[in-house]
């Protein structure tokens, strides 16, 4: 299904490409030449980027959060939606939202999020990936414990998050 999508899209954008540049002037020799390149970059990209694995993740380190902010190296997810930052403690269940920010499909670098009361070193934070679905506002973050709106993704049963300690 989702070689099926990349393929599709790389269809399309090819022939987005080739209607701008037909568009543009009649086509001689060169533009058609131009017209292949552009193609074949295209159809490159759109390997790689299949290549790529998108499989939703959450990169981030124990920190120190005496800066009121708790960030993520990298997060993944599978279309746009929400970094939350739960409290948690050993037993690993997710607790209060202390903490969100957005996060776009794919890749998310140096997410921040600002935390909404103090968290002492030593705390346990867990950074969960929430869907942007089921509320009543797109971009609002509409989460709260237990809800269904903007609730977190589970790809195969699973809640993508990762468990870190305040420094
Ligand atoms: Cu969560």
């Amino acid at each position: 299904m989702k070689t099926l999508i990349s393929t599709l899209s790389v269809a399309a954008l090819i022939t987005i490409s080739g209607s701008a540049l037909a568009g543009s002037h009649s086509m001689g020799e060169s533009d058609a030449h131009k017209m292949e390149m552009a193609a074949e970059l295209v159809m490159k990209e759109g390997t790689d980027h299949a290549m790529h694995d998108m499989t939703p993740s959450v990169m981030a380190e124990d920190q120190s959060v005496a800066n009121g902010i708790v960030s993520a190296k990298q997060i993944v997810a599978g279309e746009n939606g929400w970094l939350v930052v739960h409290r948690t403690d050993s037993t690993m269940k997710p607790g209060p939202v202390v903490a969100y920010a957005p996060l776009r499909m794919g890749k998310n670098n140096d997410v921040v999020a600002i935390l909404t009361e103090t968290v002492k070193p030593g705390e346990m934070l867990m950074l969960m990936v929430h869907a942007e679905k089921g509320g009543m506002k797109t971009g609002r973050f509409e989460y709260t414990l237990g809800a269904k709106e903007d609730g977190p993704i589970k790809p195969n049963g699973k809640l993508v998050m990762k468990v870190i300690t305040a420094k």
